[in-house]
């Protein structure tokens, strides 16, 4: 092997202590403390990698290795170092610390490349905070949305404010565009069976699933937990219970279709008083697009018969969509090669979950390596891949980096 080993599970550890609890779970959740703690020690390993490294206006952290033609696209890759709550310590950050040493490899190879290439550690690509996710793959891309930046926490603060106290300037976002781009590859894990069951150590992504996130408020009528009997009442727990029941179902009748309510929210939320409102989140994902509007179309018609029988009134809003992307297939004809060629179990398999290379789609072409999750545990503490499984997926990376980013031999 090219890549060292030790080197990429060492850092996978070291960066897995920052925003940890003692159980083994990591919160690392944008601009927070353990946020500018991971950027920090990022920053550390790429300059002594030997990287360029800047952070741009939205906070993302950014190794630059030059390519001989000042002239030529640029190769993007890596993955996000934000996490989920009580989350893993592989989801992104196997993907961008694969990237760093991949590169660090070609510079300690003293290899020279044709194009410029960028190890990318992204922002908030889970949008935990602020329920909108993606938003330093989105500023790289240049398609941001800036209704994003208003997003506010469950404390009121928006992205845009959390950004500024964090030392980022959220005006300039458009700034943060890399340009022009020859193709982006991201290496993650995958975070479900399919590799483990059929005892394969990685996977090259076919393409990603297209996601939409509603906010689902359903307001009733409060009252007395006892004084009000049950004919009568206007209970939005009873008719949320039910939405979500059918919800569940109606996207079970379809082949990709997956729904899932994450957050609940209760109002006024007390044991003994019926709730005025009820507020949750729905995140609703297929490898076909058609898939979700005929779910949520036929979601219209029981949504209407729920509000009559319960008195309540029901309202959807759209706080993301997430356009899904096809990987290319030259670029996973190329991983094909490199795996086969180092005798790598492999096989190819669609992405369910969603990753920053999504925000590519139609600006250049994407390719994602998959490395084998064990029992496929994923966004929980559980997480896990094998030192031997990472290193194989961060020698492949070195690899078609190499290819991608035309070595000059
Ligand atoms: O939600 C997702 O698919 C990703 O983990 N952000
Ligand atoms: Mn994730
Ligand atoms: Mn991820």
């Amino acid at each position: 092997m090219d890549i060292h080993a030790d080197r990429l599970w060492n850092r996978l550890m070291a960066l897995g202590q920052i925003g940890s609890y003692p159980d083994g779970s990591i919160t690392r959740l944008s601009c927070t403390k353990e946020d500018g703690l991971a950027r920090d020690w990022l920053i550390g390993e790429m300059t002594a990698a030997g990287l360029e490294v800047y952070v741009d206006a939205v906070g993302n952290v950014i190794g630059r290795l030059s390519g001989e033609d000042a002239n030529a696209p640029a190769v993007l890759t890596g993955s996000h170092y934000d996490t989920v709550r009580h989350g893993g310590r592989f989801d992104g950050t196997l993907g961008l610390l694969s990237s760093l040493e991949a590169v660090q490899t070609i510079i300690e190879q003293k290899k020279k490349v044709r194009h410029t290439i960028y190890v990318i550690g992204y922002k908030d690509e889970e949008g935990n905070r602020f329920g909108f996710g993606m938003t330093g793959s989105r500023c790289i891309a240049g398609i941001m949305d800036p209704e994003g930046l208003e997003a506010k926490d469950s404390d009121g603060i928006t992205m845009k404010e959390a950004m500024a106290q964090a030392g980022y300037t959220p005006a300039d976002y458009q700034t943060c565009k890399i340009s022009p781009v020859k193709c982006s590859i991201e290496l993650h894990i995958e975070q479900a069976t399919v590799l483990d069951r059929e005892g394969l150590s990685l996977g090259i992504v076919e393409g990603i699933a297209h996601l939409l996130l509603y906010q689902i408020k359903i307001t009733g009528h409060s009252g007395h937990a006892g004084a009000n009997p049950m004919k009568g009442r206007r209970d939005p727990v009873v008719a949320m219970s039910e939405w979500i029941c059918a919800v569940t179902k109606e996207a079970s009748k379809e082949k990709y279709c997956v729904a899932t309510i994450g957050t609940i929210q209760a109002s006024p939320g007390s044991f003994n008083v019926i709730c005025e409102s009820v507020t949750f989140s729905l995140d609703i994902r297929s490898m076909s697009v058609d898939e979700i509007h005929a779910c949520l179309k036929r979601m219209d018609d029981i949504q209407e018969e729920i509000e009559k029988r319960h008195g309540v009134m029901i309202e959807r809003t759209l706080v993301q969509e997430l356009k899904g992307c096809p990987c290319d297939e030259p670029m996973k004809n190329r991983l094909e090669d490199i795996m086969a060629r180092n005798s790598i179990p492999h096989k190819r398999l669609m992405s369910g979950a969603g990753h920053d290379s999504q925000n590519y789609n139609g600006i250049c072409p994407c390719a994602m390596i998959f490395v084998r999750s064990i029992d496929g545990y994923s966004h929980r503490k559980e997480e896990y891949s094998t030192p031997e499984d990472c290193a194989n997926g961060a020698q492949v990376l070195y690899e078609m980096l190499l290819a991608e980013a035309g070595e000059i031999r």
